[in-house]
């Protein structure tokens, strides 16, 4: 990562208590209106960069829940399954799911074999491109809990009871989980050693992987819950003068940044993420994280990583445009919170089942949302059926689903200067980006189009005239078409339309 200039040249890339618990949670939420979405981000420093100083947009997957069932904590995955992400997908980031109880097994005893095996795999990105975010993955805190996170030894849970809830995402109210994450985030507390370790694993996750080629960084902590002040409407709403509010701007902020300093005692050039607290933000609703600062000399290499996901559609199994405002909660608050916390935004999970009814209307108001707002985003997840946009046939073989042709699509990977705007318009397939050329930039800007897919008869592009200095080269291999802006200073405008 120190080393993330040395990347590969351009060229070379290859890329639900009971259900109506839930009812009367719906009963809560007002859908507060949204706040008028404010204008897309123009800034430029809301960019993740690379190290010729293109931003980069990301656009991938998480990898992968199984990961969270098996024995070692891996992923159900094969070098193959990469190379395909990249090749037949054009996808150029993961979320790898990494986990605490196998980071850190006994007391300050980090498990070498898990780092190295996680290493065969990192290994595996970095042969097609792909940049890895290792994301420290819990949900309901444990593996005790029903799911998966924390070591053993790490449970304070205060001998509270435990009774699993059929609906996984419910088990965080249980008396047993609160206590567990109230005894995590007090800090000083009778408990501070918690904290302590899980700065040390991830500065020992930095120190092992900061130099790998693929790694771009790391995400803090999945969805942490508030603990014992999480309330059933908070699931839904969240109200600036609550509980959840209040956490989110003390012990919630005082743990990032105390991350953040760990992590960067050894890493000083891998990008930060850092997530809004489980649920309501997701939702749509706000979060009151602070304004987090970078200790780092130059740039702050921080990224706000929220998750997406409407508790309507998710509980009605169906989306009704008519009454979810998720989307529009979703836009404006993060554009709010982007501008308070000046960093860029990665949507880090967002996902659905494709057969419920609606499903591919929210996933092309979801990805219309992405580019208007230039978001990079990773979809949850890559594993087969399900959510998924692949599967197995009977002999075990991979399947492409149909909604893998509405999630890949166009989008620019890198863009060397400020972009402006880019959008996709699957009904016509074109496909327009529009930057501000840096005129320091000897790398090209680069855009995935994923030609066979979407333009079987050929596609033509407009806006990048000889006369203006503007030349082009189309990568068939990668399905990169890399554009070359030196000397311009005037805005380029690009567009990409079916028909050679
Ligand atoms: C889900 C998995 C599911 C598993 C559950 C608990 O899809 O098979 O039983 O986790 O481990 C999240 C979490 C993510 C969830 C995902 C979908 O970060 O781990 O995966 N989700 O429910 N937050 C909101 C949704």
């Amino acid at each position: 990562m120190t080393s993330y200039s040395a990347w590969p040249p351009a060229r070379t890339l290859r890329l639900a208590a009971s259900l109506s618990l839930l009812a009367q949670l719906f009963a809560c939420s007002d859908g507060s209106s949204p706040a008028s979405p404010s204008e897309p981000i123009e800034d430029g420093t809301y960019f993740v960069r690379d190290g010729d100083g293109r931003a980069v947009i990301l656009r991938g997957m998480n990898i992968m829940s199984s990961a969270k069932g098996h024995p070692e904590r891996l992923p159900d995955l094969q070098a193959e399954d990469v190379e395909r992400y990249a090749r037949l997908w054009g996808f150029n980031v993961v979320r790898y799911l990494i986990f605490w109880d196998a980071v850190e097994p006994s007391p300050g005893e980090y498990d070498d074999a898990y780092f190295d095996k996680t290493e065969e795999r990192l290994d595996w990105f970095a042969d097609n491109g792909v940049h890895v975010i290792l994301d420290m993955h819990q949900d309901v805190y444990a593996a005790r809990f029903c799911c998966d996170g924390a070591p053993e030894w790490a449970i304070e849970d205060d001998d509270l009871p435990f009774d699993q809830n059929p609906v996984w995402s419910l088990n965080y109210f249980a008396p047993a989980v609160m206590a567990a994450f109230d005894n995590f985030f007090e800090y000083p507390g009778e408990h501070s050693d918690l904290q302590d370790h899980f700065a040390d694993a991830w500065a020992a996750v930095a120190e092992r992987f900061k130099d790998h080629p693929a790694v771009l960084g790391y995400d803090i902590l999945n969805e942490p819950s508030p603990g014992s002040v999480y309330d059933a409407r908070d699931i839904t709403v969240t109200l600036p003068d609550g509980a959840a509010a209040d956490f989110d701007r003390t012990l919630f902020t005082d743990f990032y940044r105390r991350m953040i300093a760990s992590i960067r005692a050894v890493d000083e050039d891998g990008w930060i993420f850092y997530e809004p607290r489980v649920a309501a933000p997701a939702n749509g609703q706000p979060s009151f994280i602070l304004e987090l600062e970078d200790p780092r000399e130059g740039e702050p290499r921080l990224v706000y990583a929220p998750h997406l996901y409407s508790v309507q559609f998710e509980f009605n199994q169906a989306y009704d445009p008519s009454s979810d405002v998720t989307l529009a909660n979703w836009e404006a608050n993060r554009n709010v919170e982007t501008s308070l916390q000046n960093a860029p935004l990665l949507l880090g999970e967002w996902g659905f089942d494709p057969n419920w009814p609606n499903a591919e209307l929210f996933m092309r108001e979801l990805l219309d949302m992405g580019d208007r707002m230039m978001l990079g985003w990773t979809y949850w997840s890559y594993d087969p059926g399900g959510w998924g946009i692949w599967e197995r046939d009977e002999q075990g073989q991979f399947v492409e689903r149909e909604n893998a042709d509405q999630l890949v699509r166009p989008y620019p990977q890198r863009v060397a200067g400020v972009p402006r705007s880019f959008s996709y318009n699957p009904d016509t397939r074109r496909f327009s980006l529009a930057f501000d050329p840096s005129p320091s930039a000897t790398l090209p800007t680069e855009v995935y189009v994923p030609a066979s897919r979407h333009y079987p008869d050929g596609w033509s592009l407009r806006g990048c005239e000889e006369a203006s200095g503007c030349s082009w080269t189309w990568d068939a291999n990668l399905d990169i078409l890399q554009v070359l802006t030196p000397n311009q200073t005037a805005r380029v405008e690009l567009t990409i339309t079916p028909g050679g």
